[in-house]
């Protein structure tokens, strides 16, 4: 076996190079973003699946011939990197990985890429399934999904509150649609008879407020905008003949420490807050990957994908699925309100993640 990291400014870029050095039966087995002044992509290709395993179970470096190694530093390098790369491959087996990669199974690989399943996780599906069945079972498989606020016998709840009534709060990166589904999830709820509160705790945005005060109005449900965790206290108590209470809040850049900082302390309160984590379908992939970083830091109870009516390819659902190993509360398909929100089933997301075009 080959193994060989190839640096790039991107990810296509890389492909370029591993192509060029490993030929096109060359397998990704990782790739990996790498952050600073000057970004790059760093992909770690493989090309021929001899790998030899000794008694141990661990895989013994192939012999390196000292040919063109010019210096001891040099060699020194190289021996770091086959180190690392060791470590890498140990890593992956022991996960499961397989990294025989037989041309039928190449094939599933590729349509999975195609979709923009990550690497290292179509790589595994494309290990097990032996055809679209076989993956669309493996898929829906993987993938939760629990509508949020279900009727449930009393005791059961998760989340409960004055006796079963629900809080459920809605965060996310900027403009993903938390204010729009806020409405939404309000619409659907009065519908059911159920009586919804609304708060805001968006006071960062100008005009957030005016927002989702026209919703409020709209749906005809009260609303208190609050900025602090004391007001939001107050607000929640005062909300106590609510069935469902939603909190909306602003969405800011993850990156910025004050964000979660202040998210964290709304949890420190005790307040029996159901998170739904929102990711917008249409958002950049490795902006989606990255995201993950800072909100795994809090006590998230459920993911939701939203503006599904905007992506080309739905593979991401799968990653974040995979990657926060939460429940899938729903998607929203549109910029309709009342509407656009589906409470779509496993295999309606199978369906998505694995067709190309939009929903
Ligand atoms: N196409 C499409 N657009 C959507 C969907 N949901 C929301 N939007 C649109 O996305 C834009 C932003 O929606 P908001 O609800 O304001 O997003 P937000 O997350 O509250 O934004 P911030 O409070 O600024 O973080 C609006 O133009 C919405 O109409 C959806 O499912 N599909
Ligand atoms: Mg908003």
């Amino acid at each position: 076996m080959r193994i060989k990291k190839i640096q790039a400014k991107n990810f296509r870029q890389a492909l370029a190079l591993v192509k060029k050095e490993l030929g096109a039966d060359a397998v990704i087995l990782s790739s990996e973003d790498k952050k600073g002044s000057r970004p790059y992509v760093e992909v770690t290709a493989a090309i021929d699946y001899d790998l030899e395993t000794d008694n141990s179970g661990s895989y013994s470096p192939a012999t390196v011939s000292s040919a063109g190694i010019s210096s001891k530093s040099e060699f020194a390098e190289l021996k770091k990197e086959i180190k690392s790369l060791m470590e890498c491959i140990e890593t992956m087996r022991s996960s499961g990985f397989e990294l025989r990669l037989p041309e039928e199974r190449k094939k599933m690989f590729n349509f999975l890429r195609e979709r923009s399943i990550k690497d290292e996780f179509a790589l595994k599906l494309a290990a097990k399934a032996e055809d679209t069945d076989d993956l669309e079972a493996l898929i829906s498989k993987e993938i939760n999904f629990l509508p949020p606020f279900r009727s449930k016998s009393p005791g059961e709840e998760k989340v409960s509150f004055n006796g079963g009534k629900r809080i459920a709060m809605l965060i996310g990166p900027t403009g993903v649609g938390k204010t729009t589904t806020i409405a939404k999830l309000a619409s659907k709820a009065i519908k059911e008879g159920r009586k919804v509160g609304m708060i805001s705790i968006d006071s960062y945005k100008i005009g957030a407020a005016e927002q989702i005060r026209i919703y409020a109005r709209m749906i005809g449900i009260p609303l208190d905008i609050v900025s602090n965790v004391e007001s939001l206290e107050e607000s929640i108590k005062k909300f106590y003949d609510r069935d469902i209470v939603l909190i909306d809040t602003s969405g800011r850049n993850p990156e910025d420490r004050e964000y979660i900082k202040g998210l964290k302390d709304i949890y420190s309160t005790g307040l029996p807050i159901e998170t739904q984590l929102l990711l917008s379908t249409s958002s950049d992939c490795d902006f989606l990957m990255s995201t993950h970083e800072y909100y795994r830091s809090l006590p998230i109870d459920y993911i939701a994908f939203t503006k599904t009516d905007e992506a080309v390819k739905l593979g991401s659902i799968y990653n974040l699925c995979r990657l926060y190993q939460k429940p899938v509360a729903y998607i929203t398909t549109g910029q309709r309100v009342p509407g656009n929100i589906e409470f779509a089933d496993s295999r309606r997301l199978t369906n998505l993640i694995l067709r190309t075009g939009s929903a």
